[in-house]
Order: structure tokens, then sequence, then C-alpha cells
């Protein structure tokens, strides 16, 4: 993981196979299943691309207000219009499937060449998703993933159950192995926080290490301050016992962690936070004695150049291709195959933020 994005060098000559204009709009582009489709795969498995620095890149987060949502697009916008190609980044009123729906569908009648989602359910924006493919619009997903249908690639933070099993440990770790705990997520529908919530409960059966931790409960703090605020008041008063909460999500780290250090409380608190956002509550003697993420920046910004490859030809989303990334550090990705049966590609490893490390990465996200 990168501390800061170099400046985004890569020349729209990197993206190669240049041939149509961009700017489909749903009334120009052919249905899917027309042979005549400007992305249709030649024989060789590559497809026949569009000039991207004439091509609209639509990115459209899982919510406003949110930072780590705002770091994601700020990567996928300058990467885009370093690129030469024009950016839109598009957040849905609140954190629903509904509000992006109504996003997306604007995003279509608008004609843009591509459109990068971080869904905020996995199955519901497939008919929605289905019609931007009908158009011609590339569809691939960030962050939250939906089905494997409703996509060509999903550009994945880190693998899913890495997260899963970093997080056990880490609470294995903190609690000394034993006694409840509870998980504070996101909304109950965000399938980045389910898939990762499941990998950690697989990992807690797999292994008769955990045996002495007790899962308690799982409650929703909807990645707003407020309700996570209060689902933490709610578990603290419960759950007389509780030695930890687990958020695997930036708003709700934050908000749990306030309440703690308000409370003066012993409960500890890990999960996935933002360093600029948690630097007052990690340390050893701190409530956060240390916790996750990634570089949400270098997510965007690897959304942006799939969404690129996309629209250029240089891949389909099948696994097994390979794509540059400009100076990234894992450049070039290979595409793989993802357990729902459709592929990603991974951005890194989670990273862990502690004392030693907080200061120095608060100033970046
Ligand atoms: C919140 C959002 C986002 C997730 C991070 C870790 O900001 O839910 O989707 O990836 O947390």
């Amino acid at each position: 993981m990168k501390k800061r994005i170099v400046a985004l060098l890569m020349c729209t000559a990197m993206v190669t196979a240049m041939v149509a204009g961009c700017g489909n709009s749903s009334s120009e582009a052919p249905a899917s299943d027309d042979t005549a489709s400007t992305d249709t795969a030649s024989d060789d498995g590559a497809a026949e691309g569009k000039d991207i620095t004439e091509c609209t890149f639509a990115i459209v987060p899982k919510s406003a207000g949110n930072p780590y949502n705002e770091a994601e697009a700020q990567g996928f916008q300058e990467a885009i219009e370093a690129a030469g190609a024009t950016c839109i980044v598009s957040y849905p009123e609140t954190a629903t499937a509904d509000a992006q729906i109504t996003v997306l569908q604007s995003l279509i009648s608008q004609g843009v060449d591509s459109i990068t989602v971080a869904a905020n359910d996995e199955n519901a924006l497939q008919a929605t998703l289905q019609q931007a493919m009908d158009a011609g619009i590339h569809v691939s997903c960030v962050d939250s993933k939906t089905n494997a249908d409703s996509r060509e690639v999903f550009v994945n933070q880190a693998d899913t159950n890495l997260i899963g099993q970093t997080l056990m440990d880490a609470i294995y770790d903190i609690t000394g192995g034993e006694g409840q705990w509870a998980i504070l997520s996101a909304t109950s529908q965000a399938a980045n926080q389910n898939a990762w919530i499941e990998a950690m409960q697989s990992v807690m059966e797999s292994d008769e290490k955990y045996a002495n931790l007790e899962l308690v409960d799982i409650v929703y703090g909807d990645d707003e301050p407020q309700p996570s605020t209060e689902q933490t008041q709610a578990l603290l008063q419960n759950y007389p016992d509780l030695k930890l909460i687990c958020a695997p999500t930036t708003v709700g780290i934050n908000a749990a962690a306030k309440v703690l250090q308000d409370q003066g409380s012993d409960v500890k608190i890990t999960g996935l936070g933002l360093p600029s956002e948690m630097e007052a509550y990690v340390g050893e003697d701190n409530v956060c004695p240390y916790m996750y993420l990634w570089n949400p920046i270098e997510t965007g910004e690897l959304a942006a150049y799939t969404a690129m490859a996309l629209v250029a030809g240089d891949i389909t989303g099948a696994a097994g291709e390979t794509f540059e990334a400009g100076d990234m550090e894992n450049s070039p990705y290979t595409i793989v195959e993802a357990s729902d049966g459709g592929t990603e590609v991974i951005v890194g490893d989670p990273f862990e933020f502690n004392a030693d490390n907080i200061a120095e990465w608060a100033d970046v996200f």
C-alpha cells in the first residue's frame, strides 16, 4: 500500500485498441444479443474497444457524506482525468439500492460509457445494470459487489477470506481468545460487510481455537454516525459482559470508538477504520488497540484503470486477463475467479494501523 498517490502518469496510449468513439446513448446502442455491438469480443477473445479520451466514466459510491466513499471516488476521478477521459461521480441520496437505481437510471439516459458501482444490495440492482449493459455500457463494481450476472468484474479491496481471517485473529488477540463479542455492521444489505461477516463466521467455526469466543449479536448502524452510536450504546446496555465490538465499517468503528471513549468503557473495538478518523482512539491502552484497512484512494484508482481497460477493449472481465494500472504497486493486475461465479481483481492485502503508524497515515486518508 502506497502512502501517496503519486502523479497518475498513465498515458492514454497505454490503453490500447481504440476504434469506435464514445458516448453511446441508450437509444443508439444495440441490445446485448445484437451481433453488431461495438464491444463484441473478437475471435481471439479481445474486445473491440473505444477511444477512452472520448468516453465518460461514472462511479456510483454507496452513499454521500462518508469520507471512505469520497476517498475512493477521488482516486477514481484522478485516474480517469489523468488519462484524458471524463469522469462523473454520482452519489445516491441514501445508502440504499433504490437511491442507487435512481442515479443509475440517470446515467443510462445520459449515455455514459462505463458505470462503476459500489452496490448497496447484491441483487436489487440487477435489472437496472442489465439495462445498462444492454445499452452498451460497461458495468463493473468496486468495494461492494453485485451478483455475478450484474457486472463484468469486481474490484475487490482485499481478499474476502483474508479480511475474515485477519479480523478474527485481531478479535482473538485483543480478547485473549475468550468472551463475548459483537459485530456493528453497516446496512443489513451491504454485500461487502455481509461477505466479511460470513468469512469471519466460517473462520470461527472452522477452528476449535475460537471455541471460547461467543458472538452475541450482529447489529446494523446503516453506515450513519447516529444509528451506529445508538447501536453501540444498545450493545453496551444489553451485554454487560461484552469484551469487544468488531465494526467492519469505517463509519461504525468511528462512532463506536467515540462511545467507548466517552463512557470510559473497558470494551475494546477493532475492525476497519480510516486512520484520519481513528487517530484519537488507536493505541495499546486505548479503546482500539489496532485496526485494519487498505488505501481507499488506491481502490478507486484501480477501479478506474479496470473500467478504462474494459472500455478500451483491453479486457473483457474474464479470469486470467491481465492489465496495466499506471504506477500502482501491484501492476500489472490479473483478473481471477470470485467465489460467486463471477470474476474479481484484488487491490492488495489489509493493512494494520496501530500506535506506531496511525499518525503518519492519518494525513493520507
Ligand atoms: C464503510 C463502507 C465501505 C467499506 C468501509 C470499510 O466506509 O461501508 O463500503 O468498504 O466502511
